[in-house]
């Protein structure tokens, strides 16, 4: 039985539809602090869980007899800038929580999202490394190395089961893009179909891993379904599909919509995205789990336009 923590999220509202479909619905219980959708609800199991709340959460495990959880509970790297502390509680005492319910054996295999946030301005920003020098400077990239670190430790100290993937920005149409520095790839599609232009924060050629919602499940699900053996790394995995700029985008938005007009004001979530890699490495990955990505950039591109 699984449990999806945070399942009206980005991630969360995905990877439930994805999940139902694969193990039947009512061994996929969703869970969040507030009411999911209404398609949520009526296909499976739903609990309010705030994950902060160490009983409500083992309440929830002992009831449905959950052997795995996704826990894709976290406050994104803009929204954590304005109140960091709020941040790194939300971020680490969940995980926290799920890391020591693991070690006493009410459940037995977890995963937990890390992020290309977890590197930093000294990473090298070409071909980033799975092994690399990462000194994140935000709350949200610091709260991501400290719980992979975290998860190794307790992998190697307590033989649990944990897995974790360095999520790129991920572009999807099922949900409001979440305060994350990356969302303006999401908000632009909103915009472009609507009103036919979009105000850009971040500057023209500023650069980020990016990839599509559909891949990102693929791989959440695939770490998950590979065998233990094969899951080498315990801290986190580098996943890549595509890098852009929103100038890129904007140019593969107007193959379909010639007269899209994006302009520019970009504000401070530039600079957290300057910290952060251009383009990742992930042979590891590749190796270690058979990962590769489906959606290109323009698959990518084509697949939103019709379904914002
Ligand atoms: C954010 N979408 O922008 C998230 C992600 C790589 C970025 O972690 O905060």
């Amino acid at each position: 039985k699984i449990l999806v923590l945070g399942s009206s999220g980005q991630i969360g509202t995905d990877l439930i539809e994805t999940l139902r479909q694969s193990y039947g619905n009512e061994n996929v219980v969703a869970s969040d602090i507030k009411e999911p959708a209404k398609h949520i609800l009526e296909s499976g199991p739903f609990e309010i869980v705030n994950a902060m709340d160490r009983d409500r959460l083992e309440e929830v495990v002992a009831k449905h007899g959950i052997t795995q959880i996704y826990h894709l509970v976290a406050m994104l790297s803009a929204t954590a800038e304005k109140m960091p502390m709020k941040g790194w509680d939300l971020n680490m005492v969940s995980l926290f929580h799920t890391l020591e319910m693991l070690r006493e054996k009410q459940f037995n295999k977890l995963y937990w999202p890390s992020s290309i946030a977890a590197f930093g301005p000294t990473t090298p920003k070409v071909d980033t490394p799975q092994h690399t020098v990462m000194d994140p400077g935000t709350v949200y990239g610091i709260s991501k190395l400290s719980g992979e670190l975290w998860c190794d430790y307790y992998c190697k100290k307590y033989g649990v089961d944990v897995r974790s993937i360095r999520y790129p920005g991920l572009i999807s149409y099922k949900t409001e893009p979440g305060g994350g520095t990356t969302d303006y790839a999401v908000d632009i599609f909103h915009k472009a179909k609507k009103e036919g232009k979009y105000e850009c924060y971040l500057a023209e050629d500023t650069a980020l891993p990016m990839m599509y919602m559909p891949d990102a499940i693929k791989a959440t699900i695939g770490i998950m379904e590979a065998p233990a053996e094969d899951v080498k790394i315990r801290t986190s995995y580098n996943l890549a599909a595509f890098s852009f700029t929103p100038k890129q985008l904007a140019e593969a938005i107007k193959k379909h919509i010639p007269d899209f007009e994006i302009t520019y004001n970009v504000d401070s979530r530039n600079d957290i995205a300057l910290g952060w890699p251009q383009e990742i490495d992930d042979q590891v990955a590749r190796q270690d789990w058979g990962w590769k990505n489906d959606f290109s950039l323009d698959a990518m591109v084509e697949d939103m336009l019709k379904n914002v």
